[in-house]
C-alpha cells in the first residue's frame, strides 16, 4: 500500500512541479522582455527629449536662427543672383605639423579639379610651425589662424580634442554661397564644386554630408570629414550655445556627434562616394573596386598613409594616395618648396 501510495503521490506531484518551474521561467522571461522593451523605449525616447528638440528650441538654419535671435535683417536672396567663385571656398584644418603631407596632397587634388577656387586652411598658431605654414601656402592654401574650441566636457578621446574648433567655419560669412570642408586626411579624385548648387536658397537645404561607416557597418550618422555648409552668424551663435549642453550628444565622437544631433532632421544625405571611408575595406574589399569609378573624395580614416607607410589591408587606397603624391612631387618640386621654407624659418 505504502509503495503504491508513494508511486501515486509522485505521479500526482511531478507534473505540477514542472508546470510551476515552467511558469516561473516563462514569467521571468516575460518580465525580462518587458524590462528590455521599456529600456529600449526609454533610450529611443531620450533622443526626442534631447535639448535639441526641446521647448528651449534650438534653431538649425538661417531662417529659424535669424527669427530666434530676433533679427529683422533677413536678406532676400534669389538663385538668379550671380554666384561668383569668390562667394564659395574650400576649407581644411591643420592642428599639428604631423598632417602637413596630408594637407599638401589635399590642396594639390582640390586644385587639380578646381583650379579657380579659393582654398583656406584653419590652424592654431601655437601648434603649427612657420615652415609648415610656408609649405601649405606654396601649395595655394590661404591660412587663417583660429582660436581653439575645447571639448565642452570630459570624455572626448585625445584624437578628437581639437575637432570642435572646426565649428568656426560657420562664422566665415563672407562665403555666403557655401563652403566645402574637407579633413586633411582626405583627397579629391573628381570635382565636387557642383555640390554648391544643392544649397542655393530655392532648394531649402543648407547642409549636406555623406553617411559614416563605422567598424565596417553603415551608420545612421554622417561623417564630419566632408561637409557642404552655409556659413551664418546666427546658426553659428546657436552652435556655440548648444554644443555646451552637457549630455545632449555622445562626446566620444566629439564635434561629429554634436553636428549629427544639430542637423539630424535637416541634413541632405550625399552619396557615400563623396566621402569614401577607408573602413569600407573592412566591410568588403571588393567594394573599393566597385566604387572606384564613382569616387569623388577618399577619406583615410583608419590609417593615414603619411603617418603609417605600411598599407595592411588598405593596399588599393594606399596605391591611389602614393601615386597622387608622386604626381604632386613631380609637378610641384616638394623638396624645393621645403628647402626654401626651412630657410624662411631660420
Ligand atoms: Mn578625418
Amino acid at each position: 500500500m505504502r509503495e503504491t501510495y508513494k508511486y501515486t503521490s509522485l505521479k500526482i506531484q511531478g507534473p505540477p512541479r514542472l508546470l510551476i518551474k515552467c511558469f516561473f521561467i516563462i514569467g521571468g522571461l516575460a518580465v525580462f522582455g518587458v524590462l528590455l522593451i521599456f529600456t529600449y523605449d526609454n533610450i529611443k525616447r531620450q533622443r526626442y527629449e534631447s535639448p535639441f528638440y526641446s521647448k528651449d528650441y534650438a534653431c538649425h538654419d538661417t531662417i529659424t536662427c535669424r527669427n530666434k535671435y530676433n533679427s529683422s535683417s533677413i536678406e532676400e536672396t534669389n538663385d538668379n543672383s550671380n554666384q561668383t567663385i569668390s562667394n564659395v571656398a574650400f576649407f581644411t584644418s591643420l592642428y599639428s605639423d604631423e598632417y602637413l603631407k596630408g594637407t599638401m596632397l589635399l590642396g594639390y587634388t582640390i586644385k587639380k579639379h578646381h583650379p579657380n577656387h579659393e582654398m583656406y586652411l584653419i590652424y592654431f598658431k601655437e601648434k603649427v610651425s612657420e615652415s609648415t605654414l610656408c609649405q601649405v601656402r606654396a601649395m595655394g592654401w590661404k591660412t587663417k589662424a583660429i582660436e581653439r574650441i575645447p571639448p565642452p566636457w570630459e570624455g572626448a578621446p585625445a584624437i578628437f580634442i581639437d575637432q570642435f574648433s572646426k565649428l568656426q567655419i560657420w562664422s566665415f560669412v563672407e562665403f555666403k554661397d557655401g563652403i566645402i570642408y574637407l579633413d586633411s586626411d582626405t583627397i579629391v579624385v573628381k570635382r565636387v564644386d557642383q555640390l554648391f548648387e544643392l544649397i542655393k536658397p530655392s532648394t531649402g537645404f543648407e547642409f549636406a554630408a555623406a553617411p559614416d561607416v563605422l567598424w565596417g557597418k553603415d551608420s545612421n550618422n554622417f561623417n564630419a570629414g566632408f561637409m557642404l555648409l552655409k556659413p551664418d552668424k546666427y546658426v553659428y551663435a546657436e552652435m556655440m550655445r548648444t554644443h555646451k549642453i552637457k549630455g545632449s550628444y555622445d562626446i566620444g565622437f566629439a564635434e561629429q556627434s554634436f553636428l549629427n544631433e544639430f542637423f539630424r532632421y535637416r541634413y541632405l544625405r550625399l552619396p557615400e562616394t563623396f566621402n569614401i571611408n577607408l573602413s569600407i575595406m573592412d566591410l568588403n574589399p571588393h567594394l573599393w573596386k566597385m566604387l572606384l569609378p564613382d569616387m569623388h573624395v577618399v577619406h583615410y580614416t583608419e590609417q593615414k598613409p603619411f603617418k603609417n607607410p605600411n598599407p595592411g589591408i588598405y593596399v588599393e587606397p594606399y596605391k591611389l594616395w602614393n601615386s597622387l603624391y608622386e604626381e604632386m612631387d613631380k609637378t610641384m618640386n616638394l623638396s624645393g618648396i621645403e628647402s626654401i621654407c626651412e630657410k624662411t624659418e631660420q
